[in-house]
């Protein structure tokens, strides 16, 4: 179970005031000592992921975060960093201490949580304390604490991670309120039926990592299996000469998007082709969006900016296709004063507005939240997202065809282009 890719895991987030006990809770829900837990506030500064085997939901990644009323210039950052955690949250855990109850800070996590359409549970721990009248306030607490969850219209599960006082109850809790679409269910099952084959293009060149397949090959491998057809995998200069041996046609034959062209021109017009970034597109993101992206890539013109993020901090490739292939054909295509600019990692930059398209990548790296997040906050500035390889099928002619698969996505393409060419 350890190999489900991280993307794959639901992500579970702890959130809570410092010194409420996030990371004692983490470490009885998960049954291991993960986590560091003192009585000094603010022993938790930088997010703390770990990928485990939660009963009875199965792999997810609990992620801890620093206390959200973090005081100083450090404290500001850890806020922030905590705040990005959000992005991510398939499911929030929200703990307040019975002996503080619920305040400002509370309202503020909830209101987030709203916002962002975060599903969560609300854990009053510390509840063997309320029974010992020395250490707390019992009714000024929960007068509090009920005025919250009025105000709100919330339910609670009380608890104690000291005590191990419904810990179950909140793994319980968890599987029932986790939200479905997490994760989508299938990569390709649903293009494919048992018995067919699948041929899948994988290059083999420098960028190729030495020893081993992508991670997104790998899953559509496993995808393909799962649904009890073959995958046939094979290099782009090899894609025709197999295509021929085979008795029956392929289904589909899925490429990486970088041997589009050279693909698109073997295989026959009568068999579907697509990438798997446009598959990815839809696993991890949202196929219509990034239309919409594409289409805002046919309207660049010179003077534009351009922004290339990428999710990971992978050393770069003297021919990277981020900031040298793609920026080189969108000069040679559209203008050589298109600009570009680069982020990578956890970030995504606060002046979105600033540009008229944002080419993303595949996102193998992070799970459908973060990624659904990402196109949320772009859209909400009105800035249209593409992925990489989808902008790569456009800059090669090939969208329409990469989209054949896709019949509502393939419509919204070419309902925007007859737009274009009306407008023209
Ligand atoms: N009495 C009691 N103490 C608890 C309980 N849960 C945690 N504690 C104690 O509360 C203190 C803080 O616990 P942590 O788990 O470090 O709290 P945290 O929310 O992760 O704190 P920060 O990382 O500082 O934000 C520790 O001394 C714990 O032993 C509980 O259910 N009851
Ligand atoms: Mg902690």
């Amino acid at each position: 179970m350890n190999s489900t890719a991280k993307g794959d895991r639901p992500h579970i987030a702890v959130f809570g005031r410092r010194n409420v006990g996030k990371s004692s809770l983490i470490n009885k829900l998960t049954n291991q000592k993960l986590a560091l837990v003192s009585s000094q506030p603010g022993t938790t500064t930088d997010p703390v992921y770990k990928a485990m085997e939660l009963l009875p939901i199965g792999p997810v990644m609990m992620i801890d975060t620093a206390g959200i009323d973090d005081q100083g210039e450090l404290g500001e950052m850890r806020i922030k960093k905590t705040k990005e955690i959000m992005r991510k949250t398939d499911l929030a855990l929200l703990v307040i201490s019975a002996v503080q109850g619920a305040g400002e800070f509370e309202a503020d996590l909830v209101r987030e949580f709203k916002e962002k359409d975060i599903p969560f549970i609300v854990v009053l721990n510390k509840i063997e304390l309320l029974e010992d009248a020395e250490k707390a306030e019992p009714i000024s607490t929960l007068k509090n604490f009920d005025k919250f969850l009025k105000k709100f219209k919330l339910d609670f599960i009380k608890a104690s991670a000291e005590q191990e006082i419904n810990i179950d109850l909140i793994r319980e809790t968890i599987a029932e309120e986790m939200p479905e679409d997490c994760s989508r269910q299938t990569i390709m099952g649903d293009l494919i039926d048992p018995g067919d084959t699948v041929v899948l293009v994988t290059p083999i060149d420098s960028a190729a990592p030495k020893g081993r397949l992508i991670l997104p090959q790998v899953q559509t491998i496993r995808d393909i299996l799962d649904h009890d057809a073959s995958a046939l995998v094979t290099k782009k200069t090899k894609v025709k000469s197999e295509i021929d041996k085979l008795e029956n046609a392929p289904k589909i034959v899925v490429t990486d998007s970088q041997a589009f062209e050279t693909v698109a021109r073997e295989v026959p017009e009568d068999i579907l082709l697509t990438g798997f970034s446009v598959l990815f597109a839809r696993y991890k993101g949202d196929l219509k969006t990034f239309v919409r992206g594409a289409k805002a890539m046919e309207k660049l013109k010179a003077g534009d900016k351009v922004l290339v993020a990428e999710a990971c901090t992978h050393r770069r490739q003297q021919d990277d296709i981020g900031t040298v292939k793609i920026p080189n054909w969108v000069h040679s295509k559209i203008s050589p004063e298109i600009e570009f600019e680069h982020v990578s990692g956890r970030e995504f930059p606060d002046n979105l507005k600033d540009y008229t398209v944002i080419l993303h990548c595949g996102s193998c790296m992070l799970n459908r939240k973060e990624v659904l997040s990402r196109l949320k906050e772009a859209e909400a500035e009105g800035v249209p997202v593409i992925n990489y390889g989808m902008g790569i099928a456009w800059l090669h002619g090939i969208l329409d065809r990469a989209l054949e698969p896709f019949p509502e996505a393939l419509e919204l393409w070419q309902q925007d282009q007859e737009e274009i060419v009306g407008v023209v």
